[in-house]
């Protein structure tokens, strides 16, 4: 067991680092406070090759490892949450997907623009009615002979708004449950394909959730991703990456939330002395640091583990319920040793605890999590 970086994971975090110090921190609660897209970040992040990190070269993507990907994940959203959720749906939900599931044709015309960061795209599982109940989809797609015509809404689609393409997930044939579920990628320039208004949310305001509709859209058939059927099963094994990707993103916040308490608890002086020489903050520190370490642990094992092709569902659901409520508990921690400072949006402290909540309830609520895991263990 070797708990040293490589020289090429340590220089991804160098990268990442300074990247997300000068170029993501200084705006992000500007472009929190107003809503703005980080367009720029975006591009800047495909210039790094931050998109399609773990993508194999072949396709245009970095060839990394997943714990070169948790390590960029976390440093970006150390320092900007909306930035680090777009860079994550792209890398772990889509470019994952396709290299995994996809045909060469697929690969060749889509995998290759997303994995570059030429184009974005979004991931469109849940509907009104299904939540973490995911197979109950109404979506449907009709086979004709050369397409198929999709019709049904998708909601809460991070990058709904902003990206050029969409896997779908869509019933192929009803009445047989998860087997009817079939995966798509469209283009969104697709007719009849439309685009709600951006939801107004509690956090991770500046990047985009939206509905999208689909009134007849066509879909050719070589866009079919996997079987027909194959989509729930997909679906599902997707989402263990993407969890390692979330659990990434709450370690980045819970990092953030011990720096800034850390670095503020020595400037603010309260009865003569710096509040950091009072126990009471001292223990707050001391926890938030032993948890932000164990989360980390859990997200490289789990990471690992998809890295050597083992089962790593499970190790993938207990770094996002941990990652998630340490994220939780370190940003409230962090607003508390604040005071008055910590409740207001200059600081930058409240937007932690509110972008912090959401990484407990997508890809997965925390509920979902244990479900996963005591499914396992009482199998
Ligand atoms: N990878 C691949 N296949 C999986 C899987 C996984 N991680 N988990 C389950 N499956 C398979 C099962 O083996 C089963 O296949 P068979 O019927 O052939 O045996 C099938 O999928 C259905 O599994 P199961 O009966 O366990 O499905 P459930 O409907 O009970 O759902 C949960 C299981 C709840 C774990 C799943 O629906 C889930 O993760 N929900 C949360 C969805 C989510 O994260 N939504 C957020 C979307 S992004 S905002």
């Amino acid at each position: 067991m070797n708990f040293e970086l490589t020289e090429e994971q340590k220089l991804i975090k160098r990268t990442a680092k300074e990247f997300a110090n000068n170029e993501l921190a200084p705006g992000a609660v500007e472009r929190d406070q107003t809503k703005q897209w980080p367009k720029e970040a975006v591009e800047k992040m495909a210039d790094l090759g931050f998109m399609g990190m773990m993508v194999n070269p072949k396709w245009d993507g970095g060839g990394m490892d997943t714990i070169s990907y948790a390590i960029a994940m976390e440093e970006v959203a150390r320092a900007d949450d909306s930035a680090s959720v777009i860079m994550s749906v792209n890398n772990s939900l889509v470019c994952y997907l396709l290299q995994k599931y996809s045909s060469e044709f697929i690969k060749e015309n889509y995998l290759k623009d997303l994995a570059s960061g030429k184009k974005l795209g979004a991931f469109s599982l849940s509907e009104p009615q299904s939540g973490s109940d995911a197979s109950n989809m109404l979506t449907i797609a009709r086979k004709e002979e050369n397409c198929y015509v999709l019709n049904g809404t998708k909601n809460w689609v991070t990058n709904g708004l902003n990206s050029d393409y969409v896997i779908v997930f869509a019933v192929t044939e009803q009445g047989i449950g998860h087997r009817g579920i079939s995966c798509f990628i469209v283009d969104k320039k697709n007719k009849g394909f439309d685009v709600g208004k951006p939801e107004d949310k509690l956090g991770i305001r500046s990047s985009d959730t939206t509905e999208l509709y689909f009134d007849n859209v066509k879909v050719p058939k070589e866009n079919l991703i996997g079987k027909e059927g194959e989509g729930f099963k997909i679906a599902l094994s997707t989402l263990d990456g993407g969890r390692i990707g979330i659990a990434s993103q709450a370690i980045g916040i819970a990092q953030a939330s011990l720096e800034k308490s850390v670095s503020y608890s020595k400037e603010r002086v309260q009865f003569n002395k710096p509040i950091s020489a009072n126990q009471a903050i001292q223990n707050k520190l001391a926890n938030m640091a032993i948890e932000i370490e164990s989360a980390r642990l859990l997200i490289y094992k789990a990471a690992w583990l998809k890295d050597m092709n083992q089962n790593f569902g499970v190790a993938a659901s207990m770094a996002k319920v941990y990652a998630s409520e340490v994220a939780m508990r370190a940003s409230t921690e962090c607003v508390q040793i604040h005071g008055g400072y910590g409740y207001i949006a200059e600081t930058g402290v409240e937007r932690l605890m509110r972008d912090a909540k959401i990484t407990q309830i997508y890809e997965g609520t925390s509920e979902i999590q244990r479900l996963v895991i005591a499914r396992d263990l009482l199998k």
